[in-house]
């Protein structure tokens, strides 16, 4: 059998990894990038670290004793993804700077076509294609008019000058919230452009001693149970608490943000402006040590005046302020529904993707959709990708599609689909979890969909892994 991954980030190196392990030598990953690593090649910018512990934020059969801080920054993890894909022997099947742009299930196999002009076929297709990937440029008046350096968070354009100049950042995700952090010591000005605060958990990011380093090395077994507890606690404090929105986790997560905003802003009036008034966690929940210190300097506004437009000096707001600026950050977010497209994919008899998805995306347990057989895709829709580690996430994704391609492999079929009254079940009981967590509990964020309904795995982080862990094959159509 014939394999093609799609995109060499953190999943589809795993994806060559987990294949060669089962057995399987032919497949090629495609990369529309020029070196792996995914969300972690293409964000650069300064602050940038993962805020899932880096001990479990990792392969679990590439443990790493080396990582410097509890959180480790973004290069660090990049060059993590890259040694493990060429330890792995994965890097001489992964061809660089090609994107696909068309898939078609014709004569029972994937024909595949790349931008390149380049063609190729494949049994199977998994995709790890990404979920934040498209950068969401906002739809602001003027933005092309801006005289300085102006670009989303992920194309951070490092030939602009940040240091001692006047530096303006739009959004308060995860992602603005870091750069704040980052960037207010070394700019003379800078401008937070707020249209909603955001609940902050406190997090401390100590660097590891040498000897903590040499204690991981020297104690497999104590590492491994460390990282063990991490993810216990983990889902036990939160992914277990954030799909139901009445849960004492969540109370407790509440008062914990909240304590953290009362202790650590000291002006009474800056502090009003922080406050969120829906609840933690609805939004994707931040964490930060450094950010109510940063935005507390002098040097530091938080504007929260709504913008009007963009000027070629600067961000106008509307009351009638002009906030001048060398540099303007757009960390407005991405769009995060978008999947496998701009890729044009054709499944049976010719069914369009873009049809089926037209109103949102949608996967039987955020892997298979019904009509194009033999497509996997991992982090797809509807997945665990605010609750868990999504490199734990996509083990257990790849564990469960290889049983699926054992089926093709024994020859009890050639094509393999989940079935659409599985996806119907799937989607009705999925949409009436979706409304009790604590993402529905009334606050606009990226997890909703088109509808307003939480887009992220609504069920226990045990039920995942009860799924995931066989698959139900009276819920696929396996036919040929
Ligand atoms: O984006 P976001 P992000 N005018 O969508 C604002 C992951 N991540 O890139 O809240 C003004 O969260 C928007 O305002 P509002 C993580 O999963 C992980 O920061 O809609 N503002 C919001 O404040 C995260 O959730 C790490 O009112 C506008 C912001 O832009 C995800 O990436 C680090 C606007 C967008 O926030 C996305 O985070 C960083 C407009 N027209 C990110 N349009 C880790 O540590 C949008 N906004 C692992």
């Amino acid at each position: 059998m014939r394999f093609v991954v799609i995109g060499a980030g953190m999943a589809g190196v795993l994806s060559g990894i987990r294949l060669r392990q089962a057995g399987y030598e032919d497949w090629t990953i495609y990369e529309k990038g020029d070196s792996v690593g995914g969300t972690w090649r293409e964000n650069t910018y300064p602050g940038l670290s993962c805020d899932v512990p880096s001990h479990i934020y990792s392969y679990a059969f590439e443990p790493n004793p080396d990582w410097s801080h509890r959180f480790a920054p973004g290069a660090e993890i990049r060059a993590y993804f890259e040694g493990v894909a060429r330890k792995y022997g994965v890097l001489p099947q992964i061809r660089f700077k090609e994107e696909v742009e068309r898939l078609e299930f014709r004569g029972g196999r994937w024909q595949i076509a790349f931008k390149s002009g380049r063609r190729d076929e494949a049994d199977v297709v998994i995709a790890a294609t990404g979920v934040l990937h498209h950068p969401m440029i906002p739809d602001i008046e003027g933005l092309e008019s801006f005289a300085g350096a102006c670009f989303p968070r992920a194309r951070w354009d490092h030939s602009a000058a940040v240091d001692g100049k006047r530096v303006g950042v739009i959004g308060t995700g995860s992602t603005a919230i870091q750069i704040t952090s980052a960037l207010v010591p070394r700019v003379r000005k800078f401008s937070l452009f707020q249209r909603t605060p955001q609940w902050i958990a406190p997090q401390e990011n100590a660097a590891f001693t040498e000897a903590e380093k040499a204690g991981f090395r020297g104690d497999r077994a104590g590492f491994r149970k460390m990282a063990d507890e991490l993810t216990r606690n983990f889902h036990e404090t939160f992914s277990n608490g954030v799909v139901d929105a009445k849960s004492e986790q969540m109370k407790n997560l509440e008062a914990i943000c909240r304590a953290n905003l009362e202790s650590s802003v000291a002006d009474p009036v800056l502090r009003e402006k922080l406050r969120p008034n829906y609840r933690a966690a609805c939004k994707r929940l931040i964490m930060s040590g450094d950010f109510y210190p940063a935005i507390q300097q002098p040097n530091a506004e938080l504007v929260t005046d709504a913008i009007e437009r963009i000027e070629p000096r600067g961000v106008r707001t509307k009351d009638g302020r002009l906030h001048e600026l060398d540099v303007l950050v757009l960390a407005t977010g991405f769009r995060v529904d978008q999947f496998l497209r701009p890729m044009r994919v054709l499944g049976r008899d010719g069914v369009d993707l873009e049809d089926v998805w037209k109103h949102r995306p949608d996967a039987y347990l955020s892997i298979s959709i019904p009509n194009f057989p033999n497509l996997f895709m991992l982090n797809g829709p509807n997945g665990p990708v605010g609750n868990f580690s999504l490199i734990t996430i996509a083990d257990m994704q790849l564990h469960y599609v290889l049983q699926l391609v054992e089926e093709l492999r024994a020859g009890r079929g050639r094509e393999i689909s989940a079935s659409e009254s599985a996806m119907a079940r799937f989607s009705e009981e999925f949409d009436r979890a979706a409304r009790n967590t604590i993402w529905a509990t009334g606050c606009k964020s990226w997890y909703l969909d088109s509808r307003g309904v939480p887009a992220v795995w609504p069920f226990t982080y045990q039920r995942f892994t009860e799924e995931m862990a066989k698959p139900d094959l009276a819920a696929y159509d396996l036919r040929g």
